[in-house]
């Protein structure tokens, strides 16, 4: 499909979402295996297979913008900039870690890039996102804030309460829902009965368009327009984006059996983003080969460093957990 942004985004544009895409990427490809092994502790939900909606989205915003993410939210930390040795020594509980290694991978935050979290709450990023853009509308700046949320989500109330909340004040927010067809083992035609989510946005009184999350150029032709009409006083939009995980809900507990036979070997072959990327921008093997030597070089090393790392010390328990206004 010729989209907007296909032809519009020059070779270092194209070869940056390529980086940030291959990035998450590698970071999923290589947390599976760490937590397969034995090494990795705690509660890890992989976002490959929708690299695509992350890189899309984030491509859309501008530094100060801001973004409220979900349990699978490495995909999203990464799109908007943060570090992945910071993020890799979280997963690790480590010292140096995004969060000094307190969070995890459901709390990895980065206010200074526009992080607003991870968030372990089911749709929790959505009010929050409310709240940072209430806080451009009050002060009078300029960010645009968005949060992601995912099928099943999307089915909390405070989502809805979210939806209304922003159409009731035309807050400068834009609702990512990300429909990966499950929420845990429930498939969306039981829990959604097969309705579009931008649907339900539309009753709201508020433009929402339901793409393809596989397809970057779309997402971030969709992610731009709902963006700038933020930015420019015209209130939320909703957008809808469809792309399916690889991995299973979350690591070492998912045997996938609610999912079809060849099910996620048919996505991998058929529905990679980075492949689709890759044939529609039109990048060459060489170009495409320095990112992925360097992209792996990098995550190498942040696994090395995070196993190397101390942990935070006991006196640091507390610090950083209450807040004292
Ligand atoms: C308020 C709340 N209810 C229940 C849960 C348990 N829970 C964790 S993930 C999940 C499913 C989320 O599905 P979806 O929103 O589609 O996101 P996905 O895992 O597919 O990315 C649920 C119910 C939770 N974390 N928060
Ligand atoms: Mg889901």
């Amino acid at each position: 499909m010729a989209t907007e942004s296909a032809g519009s985004l020059g070779r270092e544009e194209l070869i940056e979402a390529y980086r940030v895409m291959r990035t998450i990427r590698a970071f999923e490809e290589r947390v599976h295996t760490e937590f397969a092994s034995g090494e990795l502790p705690g509660a890890v939900h992989l976002y490959a297979g929708q690299e695509a909606v992350a890189a899309g989205v984030c491509g859309a915003l501008v530094e100060g913008d801001y973004i409220a993410s979900t349990h699978r939210g490495h995909g999203h930390a990464i799109a908007k900039g943060c570090d992945i040795g910071a993020m890799m020594r979280e997963l690790y509980g480590k010292a140096g870690g995004s969060c000094n290694g307190k969070g995890g991978s459901m709390h990895i935050a980065d206010f200074e890039r526009g992080m607003l979290g991870a968030n372990g709450v089911a749709a929790g990023g959505a009010p929050l996102a409310c709240g940072s853009a209430l806080s451009a509308k009050v002060l009078g700046k300029s960010h645009v804030s968005v949060a992601f949320v995912g099928d099943g989500a999307a089915n909390q109330g405070s989502f809805s309460e979210s939806l209304n909340l922003a159409t009731v004040w035309q807050l400068p927010v834009v609702f990512v829902v990300e429909d990966n067809f499950y929420a845990q083992a429930t498939g969306t035609r039981y829990h959604l009965r097969g309705l579009d989510v931008a649907r339900r946005a539309e009753a709201f009184g508020m433009p929402a368009v339901t793409v393809d999350g596989t397809d970057y150029f779309a997402v971030r032709d969709a992610a731009a327009t709902a963006v700038e009409r933020a930015r420019s006083g015209g209130g939320p939009s909703l957008v809808e984006c469809k792309a399916g995980r690889f991995f299973g809900h979350m690591e070492g507990f998912d045997q996938q059996g609610y999912r079809g036979a060849g099910e996620v070997d048919r996505l991998r072959a058929e529905q990679d983003c980075l492949v689709k990327f890759v044939t529609a921008a039109g990048l060459s093997t060489s170009e495409t080969a320095d990112v992925d030597v360097t992209v792996d070089a990098a995550v190498e090393v942040a696994v090395a460093e995070a196993k190397a790392a101390p942990s935070p010390e006991l006196t640091e328990l507390l610090t950083d957990v209450y807040v004292s206004y």
